[in-house]
C-alpha cells in the first residue's frame, strides 16, 4: 500500500514559515540541520544562507550547565516562565554529546519544563544531538540561529558539565550559568575547576528554605574559587547567587544578572566580538569536519587504510610516515 504523504516544502517555504514564526517548520528546519543525508544538508545550508541576518546579535545566547540532577531542565523552565513573562520568546536546546543517557530521560526533560513546553511563546527542542557523535559544535550552533531566525530572543541551551560539552558549549553562547548544589564545596578543587573557568556566573541551586545555611557556604566557597580565577571578560565579576528553581527563588534576580551582563558586555564590545571569534571557530570546525569526512570516505584512503595500519601495529612503518601515506592517498599522490 502506498501513502500520499505531504510533499516536502521547499526552501522559500521554509524561510517563510521561519520568518513568521511557524513551529512546524522550525522543527522540520532542525531536522534537516541534523541529518547526515547530502540532500537535507544542502537544503538546511540553503535555508540557513536566506536566514542568517547581521543583526541576531540582539538575541541572549544562555549555556546553562551543572552536574546530573543539579537542577538544569527545572531551573530552565522557571527561568523560561520569567522570560516569557517578560514579553521575550523563549527557546530551550539540550546538548548531550556523551549520549550517555536514554531517550526516556530526554522525554523526561520535556515533562520538566511541561508549563514552559505548553507556552506559545517557548519552543522546547528535547535533543539537538540525539546519536551523533562528534560535530555537535556545528550541529547545534546552526540549531541556535534557525531558532533566531524564527524569531526566539533568548536561547537556552542545556548541557551536562561532564567531558567535553561545556567547552563545546562554551563556542557557541553569550553567556555561562554553571548550577552547583549546597554541600558541594570539595567538587569545587578539583574537576571543577574547568567548568568554573568557563562560567560568567555561579547559582546554588536547591537553596530552598531548608538548605539555606549549607547553600550560604558552598555560595562563599565558590565565591573563593573564583577569586582565584583569572577574570573571564573585562568589565565583568562573576558572581555567585542562591535559587531554588523548584520554589522560584532568585530567579528573576538571576534574569536581572543576565540582562546586566548582556548590557554591560555590548556597551564594552565583548558581546560583538565574542561571537564574532565563535563564527570564526564555526567556520573551521565545518571545514574540518568535512574533511574528516571526505577523507575517511575517499576510495584511495579506504583501499590501503586497512594494510597501512597493519604495518603501523606490527611496527614496520612508524605512525608519522603511515599518516602522510594516507594523506598523500588523499590528495592523489602516487
Ligand atoms: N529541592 C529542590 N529540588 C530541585 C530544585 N531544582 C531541581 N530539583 C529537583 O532535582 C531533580 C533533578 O532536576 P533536573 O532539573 O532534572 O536536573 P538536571 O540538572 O536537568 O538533570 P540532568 O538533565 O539529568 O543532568 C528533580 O527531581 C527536580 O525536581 C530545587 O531548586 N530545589
Ligand atoms: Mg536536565
Amino acid at each position: 500500500m502506498t501513502r500520499n504523504r505531504a510533499p516536502e516544502p521547499t526552501i522559500s517555504e521554509f524561510v517563510d514559515g521561519l520568518r513568521s514564526g511557524n513551529r512546524q517548520l522550525l522543527s522540520k528546519a532542525i531536522t534537516l540541520v541534523e541529518s547526515s543525508r547530502p540532500e537535507h544538508e544542502s537544503m538546511a545550508h540553503a535555508i540557513l544562507d536566506s536566514c542568517i541576518s547581521p543583526g541576531s546579535s540582539s538575541t541572549i545566547r544562555i549555556g546553562i550547565t551543572g552536574a546530573p540532577g543539579a537542577g538544569k531542565s527545572t531551573l530552565i523552565e522557571t527561568l523560561g516562565l520569567e522570560i516569557v513573562r517578560q514579553g521575550k520568546r523563549v527557546a530551550v536546546l539540550a546538548i548531550d554529546p556523551s549520549s550517555s543517557r536514554s531517550r526516556g530521560s530526554i522525554l523526561g526533560d520535556k515533562s520538566r519544563m511541561e508549563k514552559l513546553s505548553a507556552h506559545s511563546d517557548a519552543f522546547i527542542r528535547p535533543s539537538a544531538s540525539s546519536g551523533y557523535l562528534g560535530g555537535t559544535s556545528p550541529r547545534t550552533h546552526e540549531t541556535i540561529l534557525l531558532c533566531e531566525a524564527a524569531g526566539y530572543e533568548v536561547i537556552l541551551v542545556e548541557t551536562v558539565g561532564v567531558g567535553q560539552s561545556e567547552i563545546v558549549v562554551n563556542s557557541m553562547v553569550d553567556f555561562i550559568l554553571l548550577l552547583i548544589l549546597p554541600g558541594s564545596g570539595d567538587d569545587l578543587q578539583g574537576i571543577k575547576r574547568g567548568i568554573m573557568e568557563i562560567a560568567d556566573m555561579v547559582a546554588v541551586n536547591k537553596a530552598d528554605s531548608g538548605r539555606r545555611t549549607l547553600a550560604e557556604i558552598s555560595k562563599a566557597d565558590a565565591e573563593s574559587a573564583l577569586r582565584l580565577l583569572p577574570e573571564k571578560h573585562p568589565g565583568w565579576n562573576r558572581k555567585v547567587m542562591l535559587t531554588s528553581a523548584l520554589e522560584d527563588e532568585g530567579i528573576s534576580e538571576l534574569w536581572s544578572t543576565i540582562l546586566h551582563f548582556s548590557e554591560t558586555m555590548r556597551n564594552n564590545g565583548v558581546w560583538e566580538t565574542q561571537r564574532r571569534e565563535q563564527l570564526r571557530l564555526l567556520l573551521y570546525t565545518i571545514v574540518e569536519d568535512r574533511l574528516k569526512r571526505e577523507f575517511y570516505s575517499h576510495p584511495a584512503v579506504k583501499g590501503i587504510k586497512h594494510s597501512i595500519e597493519n604495518q603501523v601495529l606490527s611496527g614496520s612503518l612508524s605512525p608519522f610516515s603511515g599518516a602522510l601515506k594516507l594523506l598523500e592517498a588523499f590528495v592523489g599522490k602516487s
